[in-house]
């Protein structure tokens, strides 16, 4: 059995693959290269659906997707959904990490709170679909720490941990992440539709 992972983000492949097939051993994971459907929702859920379902029609295979952000207090929630293209739409990681330095600049320790957030998403070609939505809280540093991980992870200390996203490693990381959370829900799913 195949599944398609539909995300054009090589780092989001990395820790998919990393948290899914220990756990989904009878079934392949296939990288998707198709089209790229606009993502206009206005949630979270509805933006990994739009994935899900795009890539699921698009290959005629069940298909998952993540769609995940930062969301920070003191700016209501935002970037949220805009995280990758907060900067601008050239999807500048460092341009956007640094815009958001910069936003919270003046902002003291004790109101640097925020979350990432994965909605993981499955979709199959005859419609059916499911998503399951996770949240890993923490808070913002004022400047960034380590180079583990991808886009906001340097600015981010989990909450429990002395040390930024960035800093933990990859299988701490995958542990414990939104991420890793909203997937290992969406494991069972996969498996009772699947087999695996
Ligand atoms: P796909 O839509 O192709 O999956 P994308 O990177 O555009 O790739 P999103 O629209 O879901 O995906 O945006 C996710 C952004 O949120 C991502 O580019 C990072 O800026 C941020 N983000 C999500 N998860 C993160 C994580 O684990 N660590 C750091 N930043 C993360």
């Amino acid at each position: 059995m195949q599944i398609v992972l539909a995300t054009h983000n090589a780092h989001k492949v990395d820790e998919l693959r990393r948290i899914l097939e220990p756990q989904l051993p009878g079934i392949e994971v296939l990288a998707y290269d198709g089209p790229e459907p606009i993502e206009d929702g206005a949630t979270f859920t509805e933006n990994a659906l739009i994935k899900a379902r795009a890539a699921a029609t698009h290959t005629g295979l069940p298909a998952i997707a993540d769609d995940s952000g930062i969301c920070v207090d003191v700016l209501g929630g935002s970037p949220g959904i805009f995280s990758a293209r907060w900067a601008g739409p050239a999807r500048d990681s460092e341009q956007n990490l640094r815009l958001l330095l910069w936003q919270i600049s003046d902002i003291a320790d004790d109101h640097r709170g925020a979350h990432f957030t994965c909605v993981a998403a499955l979709a199959l070609p005859d419609g059916a679909e499911r998503a399951v939505s996770a949240e890993w809280p923490g808070q913002l540093l004022h400047e960034p720490n380590g180079t583990n991980g991808f886009g906001y992870d340097p600015i981010f200390l989990p909450d429990g941990y002395a040390i930024s996203a960035a800093e933990l490693s990859a299988h701490v990381k995958n542990q414990v992440s939104h991420r890793a959370m909203a997937f290992e829900a969406l494991i069972p799913v996969v498996r009772e539709i699947l087999g695996g």
